[in-house]
């Protein structure tokens, strides 16, 4: 099945209809026969696939043995000890969905009196999503994991336990592929805070059946605004952020905000990108890659949930891109999204700052990459039904589109306003004599002739030529420096450059200046280049650059750097 294809089913699945080349009694037998399927992974889900109305016909060519649900307190709820309930036994575990409810918002943990002192645990668990049981890693068993609140100043300070099973396989020859998939550790994306101690270091490791502390000190002048967290372990980073292991951290709002802004209700959207294998896991590349494996998109961990609003009301939703791999260009029909804020960073203008690489002309797209965030204001308007979607987009190959949730327009009007000015930007421009050093890196990759069919150990995703190697200092920055750098991008896809500890001000796209824009995490043009200035201040340490297509920054399209 291909991009298009995948696309199409999704939207057929909207409508209720299973698509599909294999019937729903071939998935149930090949499962109870306990192998991966082949194809399943581009199957179509029928939205309502309850156990009891699976056809009675296929109970004959099951096994004895396979008389039984698996047993624990994750199994499926049977109805009752009949057989055809027993049928759920197949993986992945299917069960009745009805789009539409209410959008959840994750559980908020707040800072009190300056800390924000909280345990995260990692652990496998059930999830219910979109028709699925899942078996997947997560945090405090909630996909996506708690919000973290604090202010500027705050000190958070987690412990981290690492409840994830022993790694039964041996160290692999080559590090650049996924390995030791429970071992962890925890980034704060976005945080212009120490890399260094248990601070945000991601070249902690974190084993299995132990707990770590990990404090992390937020500077008095951190931009307010939108972030989020999620493992950083080389080897095992993809697939722990692919199952779910991903959680938001707002540095709230300070007095400078606008009123407009301040009258917003405020509502935290994690968009997802739900992968998964034939046994309703996430193990390796198999489930991962290609890309052509995303199944459907979700958001806070629901599929197709429904949004709420009232006619004339504004409400500040903050977009955090915590999928792993895919680009996506949001559209709301009948509505604008207007962003005040990028990477957590306010803008000076509305809307200003996309980069978009495919249909640079639409406006009434969000175009949200891997690991970025955007606080958009939505004014509602009529009372009415309206899809938030994403639409196809060409990254190089195709996103992902199809439903993500529905906004309800309804109830009393209210009269709300859009600000007409934006908080003044927290970050001062970068001038042209402060600048002490400039550099160029080059992505690129090596991919065999028959792209789409090949396996993923035919690809290598390199930075000036080389794979990341944890003991190769590929950038040594003097504390304090300001330095321009340029990427060029010598590949035929786009690739999503991220940097830790200190955003960056982007400000010229394939050589053409642009209004300047600071982000943490930004889409680097196929056969383009992109421009920006950064100020190495504050933090010595060790820390890396990468691409947040996390299959590519698994397989090596990373580089360390130390700032000393
Ligand atoms: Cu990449």
């Amino acid at each position: 099945m291909d991009k298009a294809d995948r696309g199409h089913a999704n939207e057929t699945v909207a409508s209720g209809q299973p698509v599909a080349g294999a019937s729903r009694r071939d998935i149930l037998i090949a499962g109870l026969a306990g192998v991966a399927v082949p194809g399943l992974a581009g199957l179509a889900v029928p939205l309502v696939a309850p156990l009891a109305s699976l056809p009675a016909k296929a109970a004959p060519t099951v096994p004895p043995a396979m008389n039984h649900a698996p047993a624990g307190a994750g199994a499926p709820r049977s109805a009752g000890p009949s057989f055809e309930a027993d049928l759920g036994a197949g993986s992945p575990l299917r069960i009745p969905f009805t789009p539409g409810e209410r959008l959840r918002e994750p559980e908020v943990r707040r800072s009190v009196d300056g800390v924000l002192a909280t345990t995260l645990r990692a652990a496998y668990g059930y999830r219910d999503i979109g028709g699925y049981r899942l078996y997947l890693r997560g945090y405090e068993g909630q996909m996506p994991g708690p919000t973290l609140r604090v202010q500027p100043g705050d000190v958070l300070r987690l412990t981290l336990i690492n409840d994830l099973p022993p790694n039964r396989e041996q160290m692999p020859a080559f590090m650049n592929q996924p390995h030791m998939l429970n071992l962890t550790n925890f980034h704060f994306h976005g945080g212009h805070v120490s890399p260094a101690g248990v601070s945000d270091n991601v070249l902690r490791t974190m084993v299995p059946g132990s707990r770590y502390e990990v404090e992390i000190r937020i500077p008095q002048d951190h931009p307010r605004g939108t972030y989020w967290y999620h493992p950083h372990h080389h080897g095992s980073a993809d697939v722990q952020l692919s199952s779910g292991m991903v959680g938001v951290l707002i540095i709230e709002d300070g007095p400078e905000q606008v009123p407009e802004v301040v009258a917003a209700k405020d509502v935290t959207m994690v968009l997802g990108e739900v992968v998964f294998d034939g046994f309703g896991m996430v193990e390796g590349f198999e489930a991962l890659f290609s890309e052509t494996s995303v199944r459907f998109l979700s958001l806070n961990g629901q599929r197709a949930p429904t949004i709420t609003m009232r006619p004339g009301e504004v409400q500040r939703w903050r977009l955090v891109h915590a999928g792993y791999q895919d680009d996506l260009f949001l559209h709301l029909a009948g509505h604008r999204m207007e962003a005040i804020a990028r990477d957590g960073i306010g803008l000076v203008l509305m809307g200003e700052g996309q980069v978009c690489t495919d249909q640079p002309e639409r406006t009434d797209a969000v175009l949200i990459a891997p690991g970025q965030r955007i606080d958009v204001l939505v004014k509602a308007g009529a009372p009415g039904s309206y899809a938030l979607q994403a639409l196809p987009y060409n990254q190089g190959y195709p996103s992902p589109f199809g439903p993500i949730a529905t906004l309800m327009v309804e109830g009393e009007p209210l009269d709300m306003a859009l600000p007409g000015r934006l908080a003044p930007p927290p970050l001062p421009t970068i001038r042209d004599e402060e600048i002490t050093n400039r550099r160029e890196l080059v992505f690129s990759a090596v991919v065999p002739e028959a792209e789409a069919a090949a396996h993923w150990r035919e690809f290598t995703f390199l930075i000036d030529g080389k794979v990341f190697d944890i003991n190769r200092v590929d950038h040594a920055i003097t504390l304090g420096a300001v330095e321009e750098w340029t990427l060029v991008n010598a590949h035929f896809h786009d690739h999503i450059f991220h940097i830790h500890v200190n955003p960056f001000e982007l400000i010229k796209v394939n050589g053409d200046p642009i209004p300047p824009v600071w982000l943490d995490t930004v889409v680097l043009p196929r056969n383009g280049s992109l421009t920006f200035r950064s100020r190495f201040t504050d933090f010595p340490g060790r820390y890396v650059l990468h691409c947040h297509m996390m299959n590519h920054e698994e397989m090596g399209m990373m580089q360390l750097i130390e700032v000393s």
